[in-house]
């Protein structure tokens, strides 16, 4: 990720990271940080670039043109995502760190003294943000807080891929209390169960510190985790067709944005997905107008919805002209589940995740979701190749809202159980995280259908359909 931060003090920036995770980050590559002294941007001999505020007030504002070429410089116009960094942005939250983590460029704009002219924000900056309710010089701090954030959720970053999920706010819930050696400290011994080796009781006891500790210190928190835990026991009385539901709210990826008896508008920001299902075509209508309007991929659970999403937006559509068409219909699939709890055998033994040097391999040989998609999934870590002698010869992954899929298996090694031992093991490892494997199969791909259920896995009885957002000329 290429990181450009514009400010006046750039050398705090750049010295603040130089012996941290983020600066070791930066020089293995997986990172760039790039700090732009809007100084070297003045129009004036005496490289000034404030001035008093029009109306009268304390203080000096930055210019806007110093602003707008340190901008132009590192964009060159482009549409790169703009934070600025102001106490009257959004709140800064840790979805919004998951959403940030999938771009390839950001620019944070650093204030200082009372602000920036306000045309020049409106020229450029695409997200305001704030780092809480309280005051501070300027956007330095929070631009690192931010950056520190969002780079560690960038694989390869920190050392232990897992971690991520076992921390605060996973799933609205803080993290538990974590000892280590000794076990007797100032009288105060280890909490026995900790030393039993039983990891089911301890991932309990664990989960119960979570919840009392959320519960007493963030109320906020905790109202959010207990919904979402009501919403997921609602969902589970209709498991196989609520699956993609149920797995994206226990897996801490989506937030309510809807739910009022069988109307349910679900959002997985890093993803930009919505997922929705809709007890009649007006409380369907009505939910739609909540999705954010930056939604690039819809699972819907009724037909009409999809010719909602599908209208050109007609100014019938909703309140104040708003239009939610611009959307086609990608495919139409069953959900498929694996309701099993116990792990099942794989037979090839080659099996190993795979890394960037594959990405040919896989994107010539996957193609239904382009080789962007497929990269980043790499990258993810989440593709994983069946070898034989050291050469692969098929394929199988995660999706990235969760679902199992991306399969695929050399014509020549067909019928020899290696793409149920792929999909095997990868139901495995998400056994292992505690989760549900699910999948969803395009209606009519009586091959995999086939596939699913010898491995046990058990189809829903209505399907779901993905939309995507109609990309406008010119965009990529
Ligand atoms: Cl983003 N900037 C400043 N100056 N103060 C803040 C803030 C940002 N977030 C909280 N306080």
């Amino acid at each position: 990720m290429k990181i450009h931060i514009l400010t006046l003090f750039p050398e705090m920036i750049e010295k603040g990271f130089q012996s941290s995770i983020i600066g070791k980050a930066a020089q293995k590559e997986i990172l760039s940080l790039h700090g732009v002294d809007i100084r070297d941007y003045s129009l004036d001999k005496h490289n000034k670039v404030d001035d008093y505020p029009y109306g009268g007030g304390a203080g000096m504002l930055l210019q806007a043109e110093p602003v707008f070429n340190a901008w132009q410089s590192v964009t060159g116009g482009r549409a790169v995502r703009t934070i600025y960094l102001t106490p009257q942005g959004t709140p800064f939250t840790q979805s919004m760190a998951e959403e940030l983590a999938g771009e390839e460029e950001l620019v944070f704009l650093c204030g200082h003294y009372e602000g920036i002219d306000r045309r020049v924000l409106e020229e450029t900056v695409t997200d305001y943000v704030s780092i809480g309710d309280y005051v501070l010089t300027g956007g330095e701090l929070p631009a690192m807080v931010m950056i520190d954030a969002v780079a560690r959720l960038i694989p390869g970053v920190l050392g232990n891929e897992s971690s991520a999920e076992e921390e605060s706010f996973f799933n609205d819930l803080l993290e538990y209390p974590q000892y280590t050696r000794p076990e007797v400290w100032h009288n105060k011994k280890v909490p026995e169960i900790l030393l039993s080796g039983d990891h089911r009781k301890i991932a309990q006891w664990r989960l119960e510190k979570s919840r009392r500790l959320t519960e007493k210190v963030r109320p906020d928190l905790y109202e959010k985790y207990e919904r979402k835990q009501r919403l997921t026991d609602r969902l589970l009385k209709d498991k196989r067709n609520y699956i993609h539901m149920i797995e994206s709210l226990r897996r801490g990826r989506a937030e309510i944005i809807w739910w009022e008896g069988e109307d349910i508008l679900l959002y997985d920001r890093s993803c930009k997905l919505c997922m929705i299902t809709a007890a009649s075509k007006e409380s369907g209508r009505l939910m739609l107008a909540y999705a954010p309007k930056e939604t690039e991929s819809f699972v819907t659970s009724q037909v009409f919805l999809n010719e909602m999403l599908c209208g050109s937006g007609g100014s019938d559509m909703g309140d104040e002209g708003e239009s939610y068409g611009g959307y086609e219909i990608h495919c139409e699939c069953y959900q498929l589940v694996y309701t099993q709890k116990v792990p099942l055998p794989v037979k090839h033994k080659d099996i190993r995740q795979l890394t960037m040097e594959h990405l040919d391999y896989v994107g010539s040989r996957y193609s239904y979701d382009g080789r962007e998609y497929v990269e980043a999934r790499i990258r993810e870590g989440v593709m994983y190749g069946a070898f034989v002698e050291n050469a692969p010869v098929g394929f199988a992954g995660m999706h990235n809202e969760g679902s199992l899929g991306l399969l695929y298996v050399e014509e020549a090694y067909r019928r020899q159980g290696i793409a149920v031992s792929l999909e095997s093991y990868i139901i495995n490892r998400t056994l292992e995280k505690g989760w549900t494997p699910y999948g969803q199969v395009i209606v009519g791909n009586e091959e995999s259908f086939a596939l699913q259920e010898k491995l046990g896995l058990y189809r829903s009885d209505r399907t779901v359909w993905w939309l995507e957002k109609i990309k406008q000329k010119g965009q990529a």
